[in-house]
């Protein structure tokens, strides 16, 4: 296979499918469009989670262990923070901070989000292109039984439990693809466009309701294939099956499928998962991603999928 692969992600398991990616691809050619819903302000600084996940992970920095953030951390800002009475319910580590002092001087100084991700990835070494879906701010708000959760808020200091009813993604109505996500997808020398096997409600609808996204993925000569985010009837982590469960949806890949809707053509499911018709062409495998031969194993397998669609 030869040409440039796309993928739609949000948190860590969509950065290990790209890890995996750039086992059997060439890293250059890989483009992954990012989820930037769950980014807020805190403590005045600009904080752009699911990005600097794949930061992290692409430059093998990331504490895979704690699933955020980078490994080997000191924590001397949050401990002079709390000494303070500062808020402590976000942890930034001190190696962390730095992303988000410099990001939060370039933004105020006027950069786009995509210039400074670019700028990070290429001081990391980091082959493949990362663009944030949008350079305008977009929130993810959760309406629950607790009220109206900004995402952080829901996810972090309230450990995803109350009960949701509804997701919103502020700003997303009069926001702009990030410059080169468009033509990204619409390029010619696309081989295959990926929804990695995040949350479909938290990680991938943000970048589906970025007016112009999925209009794109439609007209995309590229097939879009989705490597399934559940695996045995449950999700593989975070809070995607109670989150389905809450919204009324079935944790199942036909769920997920039938939440998509027509932007995908293909899906890559969990040998786990028993699926009798799905309406469009799928592959089964082990999607489990904890080794890096996993994470091989599921990006060809979903590459192949795709092939056999072109
Ligand atoms: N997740 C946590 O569960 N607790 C934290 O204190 C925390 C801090 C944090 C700091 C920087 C960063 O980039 C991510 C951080 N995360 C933390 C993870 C993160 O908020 C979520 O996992 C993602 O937004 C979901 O994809």
């Amino acid at each position: 296979m030869s040409g440039r692969t796309l993928v739609l992600t949000g948190g860590v398991g969509g950065a290990k499918l790209v890890l995996g990616l750039q086992q059997v691809v060439e890293p250059s050619s890989i483009t992954a469009i990012v989820n930037t819903g769950d980014d807020f302000r805190h403590l005045g600084l600009w904080v752009s989670p699911d990005i600097d996940t794949l930061l992290y992970t692409l430059s093998g920095q990331a504490n895979a262990a704690q699933g955020w953030g980078r490994e080997g951390e000191t924590w001397a800002f949050m401990d002079a923070l709390r000494l303070l009475g500062g808020e402590d319910w976000f942890a930034l580590g001190d190696g962390d901070l730095a992303l988000h002092v410099l990001r939060s001087a370039r933004l105020a100084a006027g950069d786009t989000l995509t210039t400074i991700t670019a700028d990070f990835a290429s001081a990391w070494g980091i082959g493949a292109r990362i663009l944030p879906m949008s350079d305008q701010p977009v929130s993810t708000h959760l309406d629950t039984e607790e009220g109206d959760l900004a995402f952080q808020t829901y996810f972090v200091e309230q450990r995803c439990l109350p009960v949701v009813r509804r997701i919103s993604f502020q700003g997303a109505a009069a926001a702009r693809p990030g410059p080169d996500v468009i033509s990204t997808i619409l390029a010619e020398d696309v081989q295959a466009i990926l929804i990695a096997p995040s949350n479909p409600y938290l990680s991938i609808d943000p970048i589906l309701a970025v007016p112009g996204i999925r209009d794109a993925l439609h007209s995309a000569r590229a097939p879009v294939v989705v490597v399934s985010p559940v695996v045995d009837g449950n999700a593989v982590k975070g809070p995607t099956a109670k989150l389905m469960r809450e919204l009324g949806s079935a944790v199942s890949p036909e769920a997920v499928l039938a939440h998509y809707g027509d932007v995908v053509d293909a899906m890559l499911v969990d040998e786990r998962d028993a699926v009798l018709d799905l309406g469009v062409p799928h592959d089964v495998c082990d999607t489990l991603m904890h080794t890096l031969a996993d994470r091989a194993r599921v990006a060809r397998a979903a590459l192949a999928l795709a092939d056999r669609l072109q």
